[in-house]
């Protein structure tokens, strides 16, 4: 079958994130299918992006279009009402051009939806977009086969829940199919080491994307395709997109070294848990070619901590953050307010803490349930609390960002970062801007 799969994601904040997921997918499906890819990303404004996947439909005339959605919120994490709408036009817009195509006239079972977005929330997106088919959950293997099915003229079910494959038999992402101005831009590539976290903090839908059992890959297969990166012309960092990359500790550990082995080629950043992040591992961390991570350390009382069922206490978020001081490494950590019944009080303990802390950057986010089986009424006065709190101290504190309140964080921070052609992560540079005011 020809297929053209569709990157959606316009959101440039804060950095434009190469489609990943999606470029695993096709590169999954070439195998057996003839395949082209469109990226959204870069189009001025949603009628410019309407115009580009009309224009792709009429070009490839695809037997199948396939929506890659990755985000719900925007980058301040609103509701996500202009996304929606977004969502829904793409969703029009691909129906109406493939009725115009002699191919899929009337066949009305050719659009298909994948992506984070599509895991979270498969009915609302598919009521949203009015597409045939939405695979929940990975891709690879779900993907091919409903176009198999398809192809044999069956009617497969509207909604398609993937089993997790072993991650070593699945090919490399197609970053051949890549839009260049990703890597023209700041110049980030994207490498998973694993699949899923078996820790269960209360809040997190992470082990709801990709499993509750980690499946891990083979250490030297990493580091073949990071030296490979290495080699694409305009990559000058990597970002390991794994859930946590410390856990398991052993896998971690394998992977800086078969980093090492090869000579350590790309300087990268991570998500980490302080669970189990000891002064060996960071150091290893640091020789593998580590530069920084952001750190899920969530809550700033021992009792929030216990509440959202993190596996680690503030003595261990304290040896972890003097770690990575001794060994050069930046660190962001993340703080997430509003959940689990946290009082005002508690909210406030947590700001406390941060300050004593005095991470290289914190990060501030006020939770948001975006599971669909659990999405309620939001709490809106503690909500409305909290960005008051943190619009009144966040400001103050050199190093703390508030995305939702665009402290530190939105296009000002992105054209600064643009102008000086900076590369890599963006956070990385307001990190070491305040290591140096710091001395
Ligand atoms: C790493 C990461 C980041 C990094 C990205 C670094 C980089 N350069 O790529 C950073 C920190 C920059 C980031 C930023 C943001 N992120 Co983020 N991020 C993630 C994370 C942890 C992994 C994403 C990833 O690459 N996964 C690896 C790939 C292989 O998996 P995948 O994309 O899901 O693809 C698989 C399936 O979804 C499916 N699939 C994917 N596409 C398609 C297409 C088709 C057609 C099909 C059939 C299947 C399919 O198959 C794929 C392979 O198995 C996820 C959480 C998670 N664990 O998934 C959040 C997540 C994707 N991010 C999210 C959000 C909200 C954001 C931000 C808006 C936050 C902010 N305020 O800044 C920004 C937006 C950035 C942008 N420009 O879009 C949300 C999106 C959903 C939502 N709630 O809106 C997630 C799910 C986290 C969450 N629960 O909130 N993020
Ligand atoms: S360790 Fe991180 S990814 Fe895993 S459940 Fe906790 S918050 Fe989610």
């Amino acid at each position: 079958m020809r297929v053209l799969f569709v990157s959606t994601n316009r959101e440039l904040l804060p950095s434009p994130v190469a489609p990943l997921g999606m470029l695993a997918v096709a590169a999954a499906t070439r195998a057996q299918h003839e395949v082209t890819v469109e990226d959204l990303c870069f189009t001025r404004d949603v009628p410019h992006a309407l115009d580009t996947l009309r224009a792709a439909i009429a070009r490839a005339r695809p037997d199948v279009v396939a929506l890659g959605v990755r985000n719900l919120r925007d980058n301040a994490y609103r509701d996500g009402g202009a996304l929606a709408e977004y969502h829904a036009a793409l969703g029009g817009c691909a129906r109406e051009a493939l009725e115009t195509l002699e191919t899929t006239k009337g066949t009305g079972a050719r659009l298909v939806l994948g992506g984070a977005a599509v895991t979270l929330q498969p009915a609302a997106m598919l009521a949203r977009t009015g597409a045939s088919h939405a695979v929940v959950g990975e891709g690879e293997r779900a993907f091919p086969a409903l176009l198999d099915a398809l192809a044999r003229g069956e009617r497969p079910d509207t909604l398609i829940r993937a089993t997790p494959a072993p991650l070593d038999e699945l090919p490399r992402a197609a970053w051949d199919l890549v839009d260049r101005r990703y890597f023209e831009r700041e110049g980030t590539a994207t490498v998973q080491t694993k699949r899923g976290c078996a820790f269960s903090c209360t809040y997190c839908d992470y082990p709801d994307l990709e499993g509750r059992t980690v499946r891990v890959r083979a250490p030297a297969l990493v580091a073949d395709e990071v030296a490979a990166l290495a080699r694409t012309a305009g990559v000058s960092h990597l970002f390991f997109v794994d859930s946590v990359f410390n856990a398991p500790r052993t896998h971690a550990r394998a992977v800086c070294e078969a980093l090492i082995a090869c000579g350590a080629p790309l300087p990268w950043v991570c998500y980490a848990s302080p669970a189990g992040l000891d002064d060996e591992l960071v150091a290893q961390m640091a020789r593998a070619g580590c530069v920084g991570a952001e750190i899920g350390t969530d809550a700033g009382t021992d009792a929030g901590l216990r509440r959202l069922r993190k596996p680690f206490d503030l003595a261990q978020v304290r040896r972890v953050r003097a770690s990575f001081r001794a060994h050069g490494l930046l660190d962001c950590h993340s703080f997430v307010l509003g959940a689990e019944g946290e009082t005002a009080d508690e909210a406030a303990a947590t700001l406390s803490f941060v300050e004593s802390l005095d991470p290289d950057l914190a990060v501030f986010l006020i939770f948001a349930e975006d599971r669909e089986a659990l999405v309620a009424a939001r709490d809106v006065e503690h909500r409305a609390a909290l960005r008051a709190l943190l619009a009144r101290e966040a400001p103050r504190h050199p190093g703390w960002i508030v995305p939702e309140l665009g402290v530190r964080f939105g296009p000002k921070v992105t054209r600064l970062v643009l102008r000086r052609a900076l590369r890599g992560p963006s956070w990385l540079h307001l990190a070491r801007a305040r290591r140096a005011e710091r001395g």
